[in-house]
């Protein structure tokens, strides 16, 4: 009962804590660790070396998260402010969970398996060019970060988020 008890204090503590802090240190079957910013409600991290939006998936898996899911203005608001924060500029593009490679035209995230309930698409976009553009990247327009249908294949920097502590629970500190 006693010990029950001090878990869970233990537990609210450690709840408390992660909710004062405004980063997450995750760490996932012997990865290395990954720390994880708190912008609003949601934990977020960039990975920085370019990668396919197919690598990108498996990276944000590894390290303890999913490709970001937008899913409102707020958030959409929140983000690109921060990575304009951040110093980004137009030669910066991440990659996000929006994806319309089962359907054309139907996009869904990866992350959650359903379609988008939000976009926020740069003008003129989507416009599947080429006929070959099925993953959602962000990038400067317009003086904020917004959506854009991209080549899946091709190399970007890729932006992950931690949401509800859903993986890797045991690791978190
Ligand atoms: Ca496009």
């Amino acid at each position: 009962m006693i010990k029950s008890g001090s878990v869970l204090i233990a537990f609210v503590l450690c709840l408390l804590a992660g909710d004062a802090n405004s980063s997450l240190s995750v760490t996932c079957n012997g990865n290395p660790q990954q720390a994880y910013q708190k912008i609003n409600s949601k934990y977020y991290f960039i990975w920085h070396t370019k990668v396919s939006w197919f690598n990108a998936a498996h990276v944000c898996r590894r390290l303890g998260g999913d490709l970001v899911l937008i899913e409102s203005e707020e958030e959409m608001t929140s983000v690109s402010n921060f990575l304009l924060s951040q110093g980004y500029d137009g030669s910066a593009w991440f990659w996000t969970s929006g994806n319309d490679i089962t359907q054309n035209r139907r996009f869904q995230s990866i992350t959650n398996g359903m379609p988008l309930s939000y976009t926020k698409w740069s003008h003129g976009e989507p416009d599947n060019a080429g006929g070959n553009e099925h993953c959602v990247h962000l990038w400067l327009r317009d003086g904020s970060f917004k959506m854009n249908d991209w080549i899946c294949n091709e190399r970007a920097q890729v932006l992950c988020q931690n949401q509800n502590h859903t993986r890797c629970w045991e690791a978190y500190n």
